[in-house]
């Protein structure tokens, strides 16, 4: 039996959360906006620019458009500055366990992140030839919570949408999981991502039975 496993990248496979977090809160206090990691949350899976739409509003505040780009641009080059210092060690605990089992058991493995940074983050780590199929940012114009991107990435496994699995940390992740018939599971807090069908503290909660069994369905 045959099921398309489809990972987020920022926050499942590698814990790049952190960066975004530190690097958008700079760009914002720069423009006199604070936030919170709770509210941080609510930047987690969104695009580059409702991420920055989002801080704006939250400072209520309003730009030009070549001001907006300027500070998208800025906040990517700090970003990009956290990414470049990456290796393996970055990857997530068991991550490379659970993508090697599937690998293992011939399943189609796809990495659908909203990150136009995603290739450049998954060569830094060394996993850019353990996924099958890449669906990101480059490739998606709706961003989550809309479905697009794990759509996509279903078909170019050529699965149906209740055929594939989505890990995700995003409440905007999950959401576009469950919106696309997928089986969806939360990676993270489970007070945070309630919506999902499952949810686990990281991937070494996830056994091996756990996803055999997955594929029973
Ligand atoms: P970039 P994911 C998402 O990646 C991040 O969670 C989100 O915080 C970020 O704004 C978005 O990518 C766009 O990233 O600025 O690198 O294009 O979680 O969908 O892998
Ligand atoms: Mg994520």
């Amino acid at each position: 039996n045959k099921k398309g496993f489809i990972f987020d990248l920022d926050g499942v496979i590698v814990d790049t959360a952190k960066y975004h977090f530190l690097a958008w809160r700079k760009l914002a206090n720069s423009v006199g906006v604070d936030f919170t990691e709770e509210q941080n949350e609510q930047l987690k899976g969104v695009s580059r620019v409702e991420s920055l739409e989002k801080i704006l509003a939250w400072g209520n505040i309003e730009l030009s458009e070549d001001t907006f780009m300027e500070l998208m641009a800025r906040k990517n080059d700090d970003y990009i500055n956290h990414v470049y210092q990456m290796d393996e060690s970055e990857i997530l605990p068991d991550v490379v366990k659970v993508l090697a089992h599937l690998q293992s058991i011939n399943q189609p493995i796809a990495l659908g992140s909203a990150s136009q940074n995603a290739r450049t983050i998954l060569k830094k780590v060394n996993l850019y030839d353990s996924f099958d199929v890449i669906v990101d940012g480059t490739n998606v114009t709706k961003a989550k919570p809309d479905p697009e991107v794990f759509l996509r990435a279903a078909e170019s496994m050529e699965m149906e949408p209740e055929q594939c699995i989505v890990f995700e940390d995003s409440v905007s992740g999950v959401k576009a999981a469950n919106t696309a018939n997928m089986i969806s599971i939360g990676v993270g807090s489970k007070a945070v991502l309630h919506e999902a069908d499952y949810v686990f503290k990281d991937f070494t909660e996830i056994s091996v039975d756990f996803l055999n069994n997955l594929l029973k369905n």
